[in-house]
């Protein structure tokens, strides 16, 4: 399968996270992708290239515009405010904040469209954005010329990042920018399935009001685990997109047999809804020695998971996600990509 790699991830390289009170290094490093690369390469997946540039017209239909701007200018505005280190949000919008709109201040303005506080934002964050949204742009495009798979192996990840909303490392969500390219190419309906550790609200966010995407995501439960505040069973999408939400939280310690249940429910309600092809938003953050995540999967077990989504028989764009911590993370991703093409 082909895989398509930006080395402009290497840009998003932040010195900190907010994590227990204290500023850490953070768990979605540079460090991640290249150790998915070295394991895809030693697995004999050499059909990697480079995406050309997209720009942000797909994007365009699902991000707001002013969030947008906030995105490709906040780091400029954040230093010419005189501030010299990363930018981290400090007052967001919370229950009862009816009158909230982007104030102009940058602190304002960086809390109106943070959904959490980890993530801070960095000079080359926007760049590293973009160029995830160009793999996952151009891997639907390779599946759209005729292709069964493609990988887009995006850094930063996207699956968090809502309409106008950064935060859970994600800044432009990919998955759903590979969906809408898809659609826009002349797809009638996309399933989305996503199998990061953590809800994928910000894909839900986008695709909650739509009938066109499926979306379907496997992940702890909000009452124990990031985001907290999306991702419960009742969440079923809303207007015309009612019916067309699923979600399935599991508790700590879930092992693949448990896990493989909620996965077979996705993909036969995926089945039900006719999708002409399926995302797979792939965290491998569901491994049981992940350091912020809490289920039980072990290495092997993701080439069955890769096995049971080809059996979906839908033409598939895999675009990377979360899975923090250790090198297995590579061999873990370059399982489901070989279950895939076995399955
Ligand atoms: N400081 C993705 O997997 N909070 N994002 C974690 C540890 C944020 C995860 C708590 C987790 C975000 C793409
Ligand atoms: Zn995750």
């Amino acid at each position: 399968m082909r895989i398509i790699y930006s080395e402009d991830h290497k840009f998003r390289d932040a010195r900190t996270e907010l994590h227990g009170g204290e500023l850490v290094k953070p768990f979605e490093g540079p460090f991640r992708v290249e150790w998915i690369l070295a394991a895809l390469k030693e697995h004999g997946f050499n059909d990697i290239v480079a995406p050309p540039a997209h720009g942000l017209s797909v994007a365009a239909k699902l991000h707001d515009a002013g969030y947008l701007a906030f995105l490709e200018t906040i780091w400029e505005r954040w230093t010419a405010a005189g501030f010299t280190s990363e930018a981290i949000p400090i007052s967001l919008p919370v229950r009862r904040s009816y009158h909230a709109r982007p104030p102009k201040n940058i602190d304002g303005l960086l809390g109106y469209y943070a959904n959490s506080v980890e993530t801070s934002i960095t000079e080359g964050t926007f760049r590293a954005a973009l160029a995830a949204n160009d793999c996952a742009i151009t891997a639907a495009d390779h599946v759209n010329d005729g292709n069964r798979f493609a990988f887009a192996l995006c850094r930063p990840p996207g699956h968090h990042a809502g309409i106008d909303l950064f935060g859970g490392y994600c800044f432009l969500n990919n998955a759903a920018i590979a969906a809408q390219r898809l659609i826009d190419q002349g797809a009638n309906k996309v399933a989305i399935l996503d199998v990061d550790f953590h809800h994928g609200n910000g894909t839900q966010d986008i695709t909650y009001e739509r009938d066109d995407i499926f979306f379907a995501s496997i992940h702890g439960d909000p009452d124990d685990a990031f985001p907290y505040f999306w991702g419960h069973a009742d969440e079923i999408g809303k207007g015309r997109g009612e019916g067309f939400n699923a979600n399935f939280p599991l508790p700590r310690n879930t092992p693949w047999s448990r896990y493989r249940e909620a996965l077979k429910n996705a993909l036969a309600r995926i089945s039900g809804f006719g999708a002409d092809a399926l995302i797979v938003s792939l965290g491998v953050d569901t491994f049981e020695r992940d350091p912020i995540s809490f289920f039980r999967l072990t290495t092997p077990d993701f080439r069955s998971m890769g096995q049971d989504l080809a059996a979906a028989g839908l033409p598939t764009v895999t675009v990377m996600e979360g899975g923090y911590g250790v090198p297995e993370i590579g061999h873990n991703v370059a399982n489901v990509l070989i279950g895939l093409e076995e399955g």
